[in-house]
């Protein structure tokens, strides 16, 4: 099914507004504003809006540490994210999560920063919907780095037998941390694993939005039919480095510089112009408006209340917060 240009529209305006996060974090650091470092995902934006676009309300989508884009894709706003970000009581998670967002009204069980965990965490929740009779589906998003961790393994055994309603999505930025793909791999892709446990799976362009949303929302389908878990893998390239303090000196320019000519949001771009369903003016209103939300998050962020010493006992454990 080809997406209409309204979707286009709308995923584009998605992949903006991550980008313009993202940058405007980076800003903020820089004229120290804020001491919050940042994993960013730039180059990225297509695999991170593509994975959660075809995903329902009820769907439960585990995100990495690199992720602000999957958070946006799911539903969270720039205003939530930033008070959350800036430790405020008002955030999602009260200000205790800040970089380590969750979300339990949209479905977003949280960060784990230990990778590779929430593996198992994520065949458990879509054991639950099945023993639920839910039509819910788990997405879990990952990076190739973490699919070398030990829980891989268990996690999607028991998801094949069980035939769970699970997507692996594979983002392949081409880096695990500070080192190439290569140096952690002895093969090109991870996908193919996937046939071990007899699971389907797919290799797709992480570049094209319209490429992942509709790898995402077969793998989707297929779940939710009852037909078990789904793989698919996500080619796209880290463009920002590892986080904010690293420098990056292991990353070859020359392929930097070619994977930037397939930059994701210039693609979508050019095909939303091409079809006229915008006009270079309409582009530029479009990208001011995505900034004016940022910074109006920002902003509030910044001006809304602190939690109190008594709220950091709240939350610890179900009674009222005693040790
Ligand atoms: C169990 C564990 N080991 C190591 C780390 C440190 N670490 C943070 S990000 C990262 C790289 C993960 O690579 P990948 O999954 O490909 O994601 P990417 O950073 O490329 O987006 C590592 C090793 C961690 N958080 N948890």
């Amino acid at each position: 099914m080809s997406l209409s240009n309204a979707k286009l529209l709308e995923l584009y305006r998605k992949m903006l507004l991550v980008r313009s996060m993202e940058e405007t974090h980076g800003k903020l650091l820089q004229e120290g504003k804020i001491q919050l470092m940042g994993h960013f995902g730039t180059g990225q934006e297509a695999v991170a809006i593509g994975v959660t676009g075809p995903l329902r309300p009820e769907d439960i989508l585990f995100g990495t540490h690199r992720g602000v884009g999957e958070f946006i894709g799911k539903g969270m706003t720039p205003k939530d994210i930033w008070l959350e970000y800036l430790g405020k009581k008002a955030g999602p998670c009260r200000g205790k999560g800040t970089l380590h967002l969750a979300d339990r009204k949209l479905n977003i069980p949280g960060l784990v920063s230990s990778l590779g965990a929430d593996f198992s965490m994520a065949v458990g929740t879509a054991l639950a919907s099945k023993m639920r009779r839910t039509d819910q589906v788990t997405l879990y998003y990952v990076g190739e780095g973490t699919c070398n961790q030990a829980d891989a393994h268990p996690s999607m055994c028991m998801a094949a037998l069980w035939k769970l309603p699970v997507v692996f999505a594979v983002c392949t930025n081409q880096f695990c941390e500070l080192s190439y793909m290569c140096d952690h791999y002895p093969t090109d892709d991870v996908a193919p694993r996937a046939a071990g446990y007899g699971i389907p799976y797919e290799v797709v362009d992480g570049q094209d939005i319209a490429v992942t949303y509709e790898a995402t929302e077969r793998a989707v389908a297929h779940a939710r039919r009852g037909q078990g878990p789904f793989l698919v893998e996500y080619k796209t390239f880290r463009m920002a480095t590892h986080f904010t303090g690293d420098p990056g000196h292991y990353v070859n320019p020359e392929e930097r510089e070619q994977w930037a000519a397939r930059d994701p949001i210039d693609l979508c771009r050019k095909k939303l112009l091409e079809a006229a369903v915008i006009t270079a003016d309409a582009d530029q209103k479009l990208r001011a408006e995505v900034q004016a939300e940022v910074d109006g998050a920002v902003r509030e962020g910044f001006a809304a209340a602190d939690p109190t010493v008594e709220d950091l006992f709240e939350d610890l454990y179900s009674g009222k917060g005693v040790l």
